[in-house]
């Protein structure tokens, strides 16, 4: 089977529906064909400050999501990348061949250290895209299913195996990007042009995965719409219906226009009442199965350190290769 690599931050206590739509719905259906890799990104995490505790927490948390979603730790390797040493050995050498410039391109960093300001914006951040290529090559990874925000990483990632190999000799497979579809973009309820992120500044207008069912139902009620009165999609006339119709269409594999038909003639009140009761019937399970995995951090625990077991091994293969590549004398 091909490799499929791809991650999340555990960088909220809850994962938001967007990460469940735009990644968790999809890396459900590729884990049957694909030999998966999936992990939490710990490492990427810290790039900004986290309380200690609270990131081993919301580490756990995110892998019970995973697993409540429908990842299962026995068909794909579902691990923490903190507990594979090699993310962080291969990160290293990639670094040495990754140009400053190069790295300075990346549109991410120059946002996110625009926002964060010159002192609160570590080099770490500016690593962070050669700590992913470390990811996606340890595994010898042939697809990478990501947002279209993350296209620019996977391409440098590419850029960097093929100097590598070119330099050093055949050692990593390019891996090719699978860029989500537009249809699974999901907007922020209150602000639907901007996307919904596990960092918005106002949780008004994001669903989280744990929370009560009674809350997300609130908040789809209260979700911005406008004043045409119509259940119709229309992205640039009307963010805030078509981002309600996304989300009913992914969340019960439906297309959009049947959506529209049932709603026709009738309110907004109408079509948020239908949705608000599809979000709770397909997050109540989610929720329950999630809390009750966390209700035994042990059992995990144990899970996770198989799936760690999983990719060690396979990043110990790669990672040996590449020290003996590029010189490394190997201790006797
Ligand atoms: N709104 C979204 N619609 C569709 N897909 C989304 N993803 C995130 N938001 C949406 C997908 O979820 C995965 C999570 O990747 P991440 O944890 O590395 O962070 P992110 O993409 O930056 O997501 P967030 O929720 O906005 O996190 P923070 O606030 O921590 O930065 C990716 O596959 C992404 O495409």
């Amino acid at each position: 089977k091909p490799r499929l690599y791809s991650g999340m931050q555990p960088s909220a206590d809850s994962l938001q529906i967007g990460n469940y739509i735009g990644a968790l719905m999809q890396w459900r259906d590729l884990q049957l064909s694909y030999d998966a890799f999936f992990s939490v990104v710990d490492l990427h995490a810290i790039t900004v400050a986290q309380d200690p505790e609270h990131l081993r927490e919301k580490t756990r948390r995110t892998a019970a999501q995973y697993i409540a979603a429908g990842i299962e730790p026995s068909k794909s390797t579902l691990y923490v990348q903190s507990h594979v040493r090699a993310h962080a050995e291969l990160a290293w050498i990639l670094s040495t061949i990754t140009g400053f410039g190069e790295a300075g391109r990346m549109t991410q960093f120059k946002d996110k250290s625009q926002r964060y300001g010159a002192d609160a914006t570590s080099v770490g951040l500016f690593t962070y895209p050669v700590l992913m290529a470390a990811d996606i090559l340890l595994y010898q990874t042939d697809i990478v299913p990501v947002g279209d925000d993350q296209k620019q990483h996977v391409e440098l990632t590419r850029d960097l195996a093929e100097r590598f190999n070119s330099r050093f000799g055949k050692t990593f497979t390019v891996p090719m990007p699978v860029i989500q579809q537009e249809t699974a973009r999901i907007y922020d309820l209150q602000n639907p042009t901007a996307k919904m992120s596990k960092s918005a500044d106002s949780d008004a207008g994001v669903l989280w995965l744990l929370d009560d069912p009674a809350v997300s139902a609130k908040k789809v009620m209260r979700a911005v719409t406008d004043s045409e009165g119509s259940v119709r999609y229309d992205r640039e006339a009307k963010p805030g219906v078509s981002n309600l119709l996304v989300i009913y269409a992914a969340l019960t594999g439906r297309q959009i226009p049947s959506i529209e038909d049932e709603y026709a003639g009738r309110g907004y009140g109408d079509f948020k009442k239908g949705l608000a009761e599809v979000v709770v019937e397909e997050f109540g399970p989610v929720r329950a199965r999630a809390l009750e995995l966390l209700d035994d951090p042990a059992e995990l625990d144990r899970v996770l350190a198989l799936n760690a077991a999983k990719a060690d091994a396979v990043a110990d293969r790669t990672l040996g290769d590449v020290y003996e590549k590029v010189g490394l004398l190997r201790r006797a």
